[in-house]
Order: structure tokens, then sequence, then C-alpha cells
């Protein structure tokens, strides 16, 4: 019981002195651990929003700043991005942009909605579902949309497993 106590603290102390090492992710071939922020939807401005906020409520931020429905925000592995979708082209698309808001990119880009974006592990796809209720995957550039599922039922909210 003392050994094992001791092994725990000993543990505790090497995840603080060396976070990226292997405790927390971030070492090599692992994701870079999110940046403390949390992203949301909200209608506090009268349409959805995307917005950030640290996890202590401080520093809240409007990402998307346009009056038609801004929604279900999901960050890139390494932080840097936010996918998510929005109808401000009269149709809900897949959209890309940094952090900070800006670099802001249609990667769908159809005349059918589609929502609920989820990255693969390592940053290279976009998983997201349709209005007709299927299942696509797409490159994180928007490229090569694929369908998964073909199904008279309805399939949505996609959830990339994060091994193989
Ligand atoms: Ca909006
Ligand atoms: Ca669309």
């Amino acid at each position: 019981m003392k050994t094992a106590s001791v092994a725990m603290a000993f543990l505790f102390v090497v995840c603080l002195a060396v976070p990226l090492a292997g405790c927390g992710g971030g070492g090599d071939g692992e994701p870079i651990p999110a940046t403390g922020k949390i992203a949301f939807t909200s209608w506090r401005d009268g349409n959805f929003e995307i917005y950030v906020v640290n996890t202590d409520g401080s520093a809240l931020t409007n990402l998307s700043s346009n009056p038609a429905q801004d929604d279900s925000a999901a960050w890139s592995p390494d932080g840097s991005k936010i996918a998510f979708s929005s109808n401000r082209t009269g149709h809900l698309d897949i959209y890309l942009m940094s952090v900070d808001g800006t670099g802001l990119t249609n990667l769908t880009n159809t005349p059918i909605d589609e929502d609920t974006p989820a990255w693969s592990p390592d940053g290279s796809k976009i998983a997201f579902s349709d209005q007709e209720g299927e299942i696509y995957v797409m490159n994180a550039d928007g490229s090569s949309q694929t369908r998964l599922t073909d199904n008279p039922a309805w399939d949505g909210n996609p959830a990339w497993s994060p091994g193989p």
C-alpha cells in the first residue's frame, strides 16, 4: 500500500515536471493538447455564434460574428483550428477557421446542409453528416468527400475514435 502511494506520488511529480513527455499527450506522434479553451455555441447576440472562453471563464470571445447560424464547433487535434457549421450562404456548410476567427474557409460548399464536423486524431480528415442523414468523410482541406453510409434511416453525429 505504501509502495503504491510512493509510486503514485512519483508519477504525479514526473507528470508535473514533464507534461509533454507522455503524461498528458503531446509527445512524439501524439496530438498536442488543446489550448485550454472551451468552444461553444451561444445565442447571446441574437443568433447562433461560435464563442471560445478560457476554462476559468475569462476571455470570452465571439469568433464567428455573423448573422447566420454558426454551430457545432470542433477543435482540430493540434488546437490551431476550429471546424464548425454555418448557413451563411443559405445552406449549412462545414467551415474552418483559425482559433482567432481568421482564415475562414468553406470546406463543403454544397446546396444541401452539412453539420457536426468531427476530426480524425491526426488532423488530416473531418467526418460530418448531411441533411439526408448520411455520414461523410473528407480531407481537412475539403477535398475527397466520400459518403460512408447509404441507408434510408437517419445516420448522424459522427465521432472519430482516438486510436485505430
Ligand atoms: Ca452567427
Ligand atoms: Ca452545404
